[in-house]
């Protein structure tokens, strides 16, 4: 870390609790302190000391088109000299929740909120308006975000700092929720005949992001699907980090499951704070006013923030996105691979689309508890040997990285490079 991000962080830290926003910008996972970033441009990122980084976090995924995108910031501009806010309804909200309905076939209906917390709070609420009931199921190193409920064996920031639950979550509340391993159907089946009708719903990431990358395995999202159906529990889909990433229209049309709520964040928001959940007309028709289950925002569907959505959105549809994204994720996975044959370090890289992880194990990661088998401690080795070689993945072995479309093949060749010799750190480092 250079000179001006050190004087930084002690700053923050006499004013910031531990001197960050959101406890996973801190480098706890891997030591060392974080950087303070000046500006971002494309597929890179500048810190206050003027270094620059290839950015794999993008700014932890709502940066599909990479840093100030053309579009976003035209949009921006555009609706900066017509107003920020207005705490009442606009046209740009509309244009957004069409798009959106448009793209998701589970969603009939939409609100727009501020963030992805947000989303799955409301959604959660909602599933136990609709079905009567209390009790939720989530998967273990699943995180969706920090309301009470859902902060139960959660991943990203709450695995990294290796707290399993948080203090100030009444047992009241986080004993309404069951945690079950990831990619066990069986075990859901079993959870869900044993509290019979007490479960409002099953609440996923599709593919999941926040214990690292791991993909669904194979029929387990379908057989959430048939279970939830035939137990009258809610399916919710987190499509937070993939929804317009994997496909246009998220996990649920990469994998062909239509859950019943689905909620969304980052990429909708082309870098603005944002958040949404829908479904179909009857379990949206109980959000107020036009039904019972409250929920409300000041600044819901924010004028910049929607015409960020819309304008990332727009740029998205443009034929060939998703392929290119493929392209430079996969060649990105396949020099990575190499570079760690070459190194002689043992890794598994998980990717789905342009959402990858690099787990130091040599088990395969389809879990919490496989993922959790990784080297920590390696991984922080090859995450710094990355910054000082210009690449920024994420800072947390239970985390995604992203590939941008602002990723050009230098970039891509440049990080293999990097990768290739900071293994080799990572083995000479070795203990
Ligand atoms: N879901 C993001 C990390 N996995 C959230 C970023 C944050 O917590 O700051």
């Amino acid at each position: 870390m250079g000179k001006r991000s050190k004087e930084l962080f002690v700053r923050a830290g006499r004013c910031i609790p531990g001197g960050v926003n959101s406890p996973v910008r801190a480098f706890h996972g891997v030591g060392g302190d974080p950087l303070f970033i000046r500006s971002g441009r494309g597929s890179r990122m500048t810190d206050a000391d003027g270094v620059s980084y290839i950015d794999y976090v993008g700014s932890w995924g709502p940066l599909i088109h990479g840093h100030a995108p053309a579009a976003v910031k035209t949009a921006l501009r555009a609706q900066i000299s017509l107003g920020t806010s207005f705490g009442a309804s606009t046209e740009s909200e509309v244009i957004l929740a069409e798009m959106i309905c448009r793209a998701f076939p589970s969603i009939e209906k939409v609100r727009l909120v501020n963030s992805g917390t947000e989303a799955t709070m409301s959604a959660i609420r909602l599933a136990r308006a609709f079905t009567g009931r209390n009790r939720i199921i989530k998967f273990d190193g699943c995180y969706h975000g920090h309301a009470d409920s859902l902060l139960v064996k959660a991943g990203s920031g709450v695995a990294t700092l290796g707290l399993p639950d948080s203090p100030g979550v009444p047992q009241e509340v986080s004993g309404l929720t069951t945690s079950l391993p990831y990619n066990d159907a069986e075990i859901v089946q079993r959870a869900l005949e044993h509290y019979r009708s007490e479960v409002a719903a099953v609440i996923v990431e599709p593919v999941a992001g926040n214990m690292g990358t791991v993909p669904p395995a194979k029929g387990f999202l379908q057989k959430l699907r048939k279970l939830t159906r035939e137990h009258g529990t809610l399916l919710i889909f987190d499509e937070v980090m993939t929804g317009f990433r994997l496909a246009y229209g998220g996990a649920q049309e990469m994998y062909g499951v239509k859950p019943d709520l689905a909620c969304l964040g980052k990429i909708i928001g082309g870098g603005l704070p944002v958040g949404a959940y829908g479904g179909n007309q009857a379990i949206m028709s109980w959000v107020a006013p036009q039904g019972k289950m409250y929920q409300a925002g000041t600044l819901s569907g924010n004028p910049l923030a929607v015409a960020a959505g819309i304008a990332a959105l727009k740029a998205l549809k443009k034929p060939g996105s998703y392929s290119r994204l493929e392209q430079m994720s996969a060649a990105l996975e396949q020099g990575l691979v190499r570079a760690a044959a070459m190194a002689g370090v043992p890794v598994q890289i998980n990717r789905v689309g342009s959402m990858f992880t690099v787990f130091f194990t040599t088990t395969r990661v389809t879990d919490y508890l496989s993922a959790l088998t990784s080297d920590t401690a390696r991984y922080g080795r090859f995450f710094h040997a990355l910054l000082e070689r210009g690449v920024y993945l994420a800072p947390s072995q239970f985390e995604a990285c992203f590939v941008s479309l602002a990723h050009s093949r230098r970039d891509i060749d440049a990080t293999i490079r990097a990768a290739g010799e900071a293994l080799r750190v990572v083995v000479s480092d070795q203990p």
